[in-house]
């Protein structure tokens, strides 16, 4: 069973992680398994003070290294208990390594995964050199903290765990499973405020459903993500359906 321990301040938010939907229910079922530290338990003084002002000044605090050291500790101390060898001890940061379908391919191979959930302006750097292996950021924006991208990464190492998602929901139906975005989809009813569901979805022809679904995805992700697109080689018949793509399309939006 995958094991993740959290170092945060907030140990509830991971509540919602933990409960809600496919993932809360591979927790239920054993799939893997959260515990959250936080470290204000391991604060010295009756204020349970974990932040102090920055040296050299300027705004803003920094949280202390000794009880983030000491929650760090007590997490790591779990995974060992839990059998797991070496944890992956990772800190969510905007000053991380961008997260990607490929790092989370990475993690989801893991025994055991330590998460460190700064607030503030930041964790002093001094735990981070003794006790992080990688900084992993989710996107070019700030967070208020490491908690969200921390879920973020729960959530998505999780859902690519044996047994988690069913044949439908297969992973390898996913956006980026095969480095493409996904092609649209619909449902009932046929007409819909006036707008149809596309024809060959009616067909029952399977393979040029196919055709049509892989075509859509590849003039998505050019259209949409050029850098994904450069990126990934096309086959001769991938070639062939996004000049389709672009033929079809030439002219509207
Ligand atoms: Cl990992 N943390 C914070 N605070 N903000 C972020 C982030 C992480 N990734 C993107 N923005």
């Amino acid at each position: 069973m995958l094991q993740f321990d959290v170092v945060t301040i907030f140990p509830p938010m991971f509540d919602a992680v933990a409960e809600a939907g496919v993932i809360g229910r591979a927790r239920e079922k054993g799939l893997y398994q959260l515990v959250a530290w936080n470290p204000r338990d391991f604060a010295q003084n009756a204020h349970r003070t974990v932040d102090d002002r920055p040296y050299g000044g300027g705004p803003g605090m920094v949280m202390m290294p000794d009880p983030l050291g000491k929650a760090l500790a007590a997490a790591k101390q779990r995974q060992k208990s839990a059998g797991v060898k070496k944890p992956r001890v990772i800190h969510l940061t905007p000053q991380g390594k961008l997260l990607n379908h490929a790092l989370v391919m990475d993690l989801v191979g893991e025994q055991g995964i330590v998460l460190l959930a700064g607030r503030y302006e930041g964790i002093d750097e001094r735990v981070v050199a003794r006790d992080v292996d990688e900084e992993i950021s989710i996107g070019d924006y700030v967070l208020s903290g490491g908690e969200l991208a921390a879920m973020v990464l729960i959530d998505c190492i999780v859902r690519q765990l044996p047994g988690v998602l069913g044949d439908a929901e297969s992973a390898s139906q996913d956006s980026f499973y095969d480095g493409l975005l996904d092609c649209p989809h619909y449902t009932r009813p046929e007409l819909y405020e006036g707008q149809v569901v596309p024809a060959v979805l009616m067909s029952g022809n399977h393979a040029e459903i196919g055709r049509w679904r892989l075509k859509q995805a590849l003039g998505r992700t050019w259209k949409r993500r050029p850098d994904l697109m450069r990126q990934r080689k096309l086959t001769e018949e991938e070639h062939g359906l996004l000049e389709e793509y672009k033929r079809e399309t030439a002219g509207t939006a």
